[in-house]
């Protein structure tokens, strides 16, 4: 299936149905009084967070929503009907914004969530409700009002707590088949993922996480060079970053184009939280990997742990951190809303 992370939507809410003018015509009551009844309301556009949905590609195949309009009310105080509400399912993640204002409508990012996108317009009212003492056969009701009808841009972020990042080839996803059940396509060339994957740990103390692996990155990637840097959006709602570096390249070069591309996209993602893993140690001598570790100790302030994604080596201490992270995050989470 395709994946699209990306989308634009016009949204319409339905009209309300007007109010009627209408009078009572009884064989024995033949001045009944006014008895037209109330439009009904216009159905509301509602987004719902669903599980079952992974991309955003049937938006690109319906670009225009519309919910149903009330209808008119009818003598005899009959009031319209209220027009069907239109639910569509977007991926849990989603983020929507106003194209227009750019201010973010909704950010759904638990399943089963719902939010009102657009809203109905009001029924309007028969004439029975504008009687008075000196109006006793009005002939006044008004229309109803307009749905609220607007363009949307959607956008999905997945929901993961920790995100890889590294250069094509650097072992990214073989690290997340490592630490997670997912099973992302692994091979010996570059740019062997061009869509992001996830995985979840389940560890023995009960903390579940997502790990997120996406495309890699090159020099020039924020210039559209490679896949470019529009995959970094899934790395937006993580608490904490992975590099992945391949130890039998520049190790020092590899983490400079990284930070750079990294803060080319947003800065604000090289303030997380950053654990670098440096993989395919199975490749070096001892020797070469002590002087490599020692080499970006210098360089960095960053935790760093030499593994082996494709044979096992050193990733439970990666794990360790990984996990101590992550509750450091939460435990922060809980003294700021403290
Ligand atoms: N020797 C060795 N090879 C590894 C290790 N980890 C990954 N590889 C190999 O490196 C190659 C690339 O691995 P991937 O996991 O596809 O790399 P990636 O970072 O996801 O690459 P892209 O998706 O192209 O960005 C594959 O041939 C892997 O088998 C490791 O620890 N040791
Ligand atoms: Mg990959």
């Amino acid at each position: 299936m395709r994946f699209v992370d990306e989308a634009e939507v016009f949204v319409h809410a339905g009209r309300g149905g007007d109010g009627a003018i209408a009078f009572l015509r009884e064989k024995y009551r033949p001045f009944g009084g006014p008895a037209g009844g109330d439009g009904g309301r216009g159905g509301d556009v509602i987004f719902e967070a669903d599980e079952s949905c992974a991309t955003l590609l049937d938006f690109l195949r319906r670009p225009r929503l519309a919910a149903k309009n009330g209808t008119s009310g009818r003598g005899k105080d009959q009031n319209g009907r209220a027009g069907d509400d239109l639910v569509v399912k977007v991926p849990v993640g989603t983020v929507v914004t106003d194209a227009e204002s750019g201010t973010v409508v909704a950010d759904l990012t638990v399943a089963g969530e719902r939010v009102v996108v657009a809203r109905g317009g009001r029924g309007g009212l028969g004439n029975c409700h504008f009687v008075s003492s000196t109006s006793r056969a009005p002939r006044i009701a008004t229309p109803g009002v307009a749905g609220e009808q607007k363009q949307l841009r959607l956008e999905l972020r997945l929901i993961a707590q920790v995100g890889l990042a590294g250069m094509p080839n650097a072992g990214k996803s073989t690290l997340l088949g490592a630490l997670t059940g997912a099973r992302p396509k692994v091979a010996p060339y570059p740019f062997t993922t061009v869509v992001p994957n996830l995985g979840c740990v389940r560890s023995a103390d009960d903390v579940n996480f997502a790990i997120a692996d996406v495309p890699g990155l090159i020099h020039g990637a924020h210039l559209g060079h490679g896949l470019g840097i529009r995959f970094l959006r899934h790395l937006r709602r993580t608490r904490l970053l992975v590099f992945v570096i391949d130890l039998s390249g520049d190790v020092i070069r590899d983490l400079g184009v990284l930070r750079d591309e990294i803060e080319a996209f947003d800065p604000e993602l090289l303030s997380r939280p950053l654990i670098i893993a440096l993989n395919k140690m199975d490749l070096l001598s001892e020797q070469a990997l002590a002087a490599r570790v020692k080499q970006v100790s210098l360089h960095t302030q960053a935790q760093t742990y030499a593994i082996s994604a494709r044979n096992g080596q050193g990733l439970e201490p990666l794990l360790a951190a990984i996990l101590r992270e992550l509750r450091r995050a939460s435990s922060n989470d809980v003294a700021v809303s403290a």
